[in-house]
């Protein structure tokens, strides 16, 4: 199977095998040691956010890091692995997990996901469930209800989206959800406008554990820039891109190359599995591509603070997501 390249920058070299090895899962990274407990006693711990596909845990773990950790779109299955957030909040350091949405899996990728997702709430202190307060619970939600009873850690429940829902909703859905099982607390908020946030990291602040920070205290994500730097192109991509296509394309960083002058040079792939997709992921003269390009590459330039070259080469390779290699460079398992 022979790959095909394409670049939304001037440059066409195709550069799969100049011996660059690609960045490791970030599940490779072993968690920082303990940093030494503060006078006065600190405390922290970690809170697993879980809820149906587009319940808005990533608009909410932005929120309450207080900066982008996360890619956020309006499409459902956007987060694909999980993404650590660390607020501060007085002696509380709150390491909030982001997981990807609940729902049921039907190819190996939609597996992973979910699997992953209930990984992230079985490794957690505390667990907060997000419901969407609009949609409310249907049969999706039902089912998290249901299997969340089974788990041991202290659960919250936190119906979002109160900027848009019905008010009148919103007790009947928290009584509902109540009656599946026995939440700590139920919190309403946006995590859009941040209405009602302050209020989850007051309570998670009391509810974990003592114990030494397990993070420098200013760093909000153990994200390596490699992988934010795809996954804010996947978010460009998932934006502009209909129906299935974001579902069978991913990005990889390949490459990235700080210049002299400051600036950096990062070439990404997007992979698809067909020839089709590739036409419509380049879009009309290129159109889409460079859009898409244009977006990421604004966004990674605030981000470093620094001016960036991004090259995105689309490369068609038929079964990418039956690939553990790419599972890896996502930090999910590979379901078997
Ligand atoms: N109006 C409103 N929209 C919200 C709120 N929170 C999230 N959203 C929107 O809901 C959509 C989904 O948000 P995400 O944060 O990506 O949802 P998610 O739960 O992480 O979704 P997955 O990663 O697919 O599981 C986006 O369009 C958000 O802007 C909110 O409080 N109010
Ligand atoms: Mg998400």
């Amino acid at each position: 199977m022979s790959d095909q390249d394409e670049t939304a920058g001037p440059e066409t070299e195709a550069d799969e095998d100049n011996g660059f090895k690609p960045p490791k899962g970030r599940f490779d990274m072993p968690l920082p040691d303990p940093l030494p407990a503060m006078p006065g006693g600190t405390k922290a711990g970690f809170i697993a956010l879980i809820g149906a596909p587009n319940a808005g845990k990533s608009t909410l773990i932005n929120q309450l890091v207080g900066t982008k950790v996360s890619i956020v779109t309006h499409k459902v299955q956007t987060t694909r692995t999980i993404v650590r957030g660390v607020a501060m909040h007085g002696a509380a350091q709150l390491v909030f997990i982001d997981t990807p949405g609940i729902f049921k899996p039907k190819r190996r990728l939609d597996r992973a996901m979910v699997d992953t997702a209930w990984g992230g709430a079985r490794d957690a202190d505390l667990i907060a469930l997000l419901i969407d307060a609009r949609k409310g619970i249907d049969e999706e939600v039902e089912n998290i209800l249901k299997r969340l009873s089974g788990q041991s850690a202290p659960k919250v429940l936190i119906l979002n989206k109160t900027d848009i829902a019905k008010r009148e909703k919103l007790l009947q859905l928290a009584q509902k959800a109540n009656e599946f099982l026995e939440f700590e607390e139920t919190f309403m908020v946006s995590a859009l406008t941040g209405d009602g946030t302050e209020a989850i990291l007051d309570h998670f602040a009391s509810r974990v554990p003592e114990g030494p920070w397990l993070y420098p205290d200013d760093q909000p994500s153990d994200l390596p820039l490699r992988i934010l730097a795809a996954e804010i192109t996947r978010e460009k991509l998932f934006e502009r891109l209909h129906q299935e296509l974001p579902y069978i394309s991913t990005v990889e960083t390949e490459r990235w190359e700080t210049r002299k002058d400051g600036s950096a040079r990062i070439e990404q792939t997007i992979y698809v599995e067909r020839d089709s997709q590739k036409s419509i992921v380049l879009g009309k003269r290129g159109q889409t591509i460079k859009a898409i390009s244009q977006a990421a590459r604004e966004e990674l330039s605030d981000i470093i603070e620094a001016p960036v070259h991004l090259f995105l080469f689309v490369k068609v390779r038929e079964n990418w997501a039956d690939d553990p290699e790419r599972y890896r460079e996502m930090g999910l398992e590979f379901p078997k």
